[in-house]
């Protein structure tokens, strides 16, 4: 899996997509596609594929994998102030974890015939879109645990089904992130438990996260299912199996018990149990406040941006550094040779 990104589509492939020679055979391929995502078989990157579903999972897996890199920001901003040696040991642990599954992302977009460089280019020049969480400062210790609790745990209900998408590359690095973000939760709620057995200013701390990270929570699981562009595509190609609302019910109903066990109270008077549904209803989203975010006007856009673009340029020493060993190793190689 992880030498996943050197499976590039071939020439031939290519040619086809550009309407070359075969595309006189499209129509059969795209059938052949049609009945292997029917059995539940994956594309590989060397399979023939619709140009359209290529664009679609080169978008969601680059937004995936910048939300990642971009996710490290707000928590990577407490590693120097955890409170014990534990938490800070946790954090520096799931902050890296992050950034291993941007890399996992950026190499399953790659196998699409995209270049990283682009990506991170069209990232930069906010052309392409990452989590609106991001988006949201973190004020005190405990919104790294309500980041663990509530955005993890948005993250791994939505991308559960992502570990049988359709896309074999996207499907198996899901697998592995999947596994990680497990830990991600327990350890968030583990600090929230904490912090509920201490000091009525730490319990205090901890409503007032909740109270802030709740809406834009339920926010990360995209537009309600009749502003949802990309779903009818998307949920017909097996890349999402569950639509945004579906896993967004199935979030609330989730959250609810576990935060009875913590003490905490969820900011939404119109929280409800359902018992003709069998689920919790909820109150409306502040949709006005999902597409500002989106759309680059929220609190912290600009910051995560700016901060994305100068730890690329810190970092150009290092790019230039790993390219001038490679090229002496080429060098050496030939000479061997
Ligand atoms: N934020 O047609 P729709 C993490 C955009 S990382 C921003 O429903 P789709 C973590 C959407 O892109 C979590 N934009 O889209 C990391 C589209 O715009 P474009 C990231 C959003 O793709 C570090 C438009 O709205 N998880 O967990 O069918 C620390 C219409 O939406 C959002 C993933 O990326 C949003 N919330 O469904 C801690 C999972 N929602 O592209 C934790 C993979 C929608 O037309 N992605 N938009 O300009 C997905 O499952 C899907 O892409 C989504 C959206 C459910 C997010």
């Amino acid at each position: 899996m992880y030498t996943q990104a050197m499976d590039i589509p071939s020439p031939e492939r290519d040619e086809t997509a550009r309407g070359g020679p075969r595309s006189v055979r499209e129509a059969e391929y795209e059938a052949e596609i049609d009945a292997k995502v029917a059995r539940g078989e994956f594309i590989e990157a060397k399979d023939w594929m619709p140009e359209a579903y290529r664009k679609t999972l080169v978008r969601q897996i680059s937004q995936h994998a910048h939300s990642e890199i971009v996710g490290m920001l707000p928590e990577g901003n407490w590693i120097t102030r955890a409170p014990t040696l534990k938490r800070k040991a946790i954090l520096l642990a799931k902050v890296q974890d992050e950034g291993g599954h941007g890399m996992y992302l950026y190499a399953a977009a790659e196998t699409l015939g995209v270049a990283r460089d682009d990506l991170v280019d069209a990232l930069h020049s906010g052309k392409a879109k990452y989590s609106s969480i991001f988006n949201y400062p973190t004020l005190n210790w405990a919104d790294i645990g309500v980041i663990g609790w509530l955005v993890d745990g948005a993250a791994i209900m939505n991308q559960i089904p992502l570990c049988r998408c359709s896309y074999g590359p996207y499907a198996r690095a899901m697998i592995r992130i999947c596994k990680e973000e497990s830990f991600h939760q327990r350890q968030g709620y583990d600090l929230l438990l904490t912090m509920m057995k201490g000091t009525p200013e730490q319990r205090d701390l901890v409503q007032d996260a909740v109270n802030r990270w709740w809406w834009p929570a339920l926010m990360m699981f995209g537009p309600h299912d009749s502003a949802s562009t990309h779903s009818g595509d998307s949920i017909k190609w097996g890349i999402k199996r569950i639509s945004n609302d579906d896993l967004r019910q199935k979030f609330v109903d989730a959250a609810v018990p576990q935060a009875r066990v913590l003490g905490i109270t969820l900011p939404d008077p119109a929280l409800k149990w359902n018992e003709a549904r069998g689920h919790w209803d909820f109150g409306p989203i502040d949709w006005s406040e999902f597409w500002n975010v989106v759309n680059g006007h929220g609190q912290c856009n600009r910051e995560r941006l700016a901060d994305r673009v100068q730890a690329w340029e810190d970092g150009a020493w290092v790019r230039e550094a790993a390219m001038a060993h490679a090229e002496k190793q080429r060098k050496r190689d030939r000479l061997a040779a």
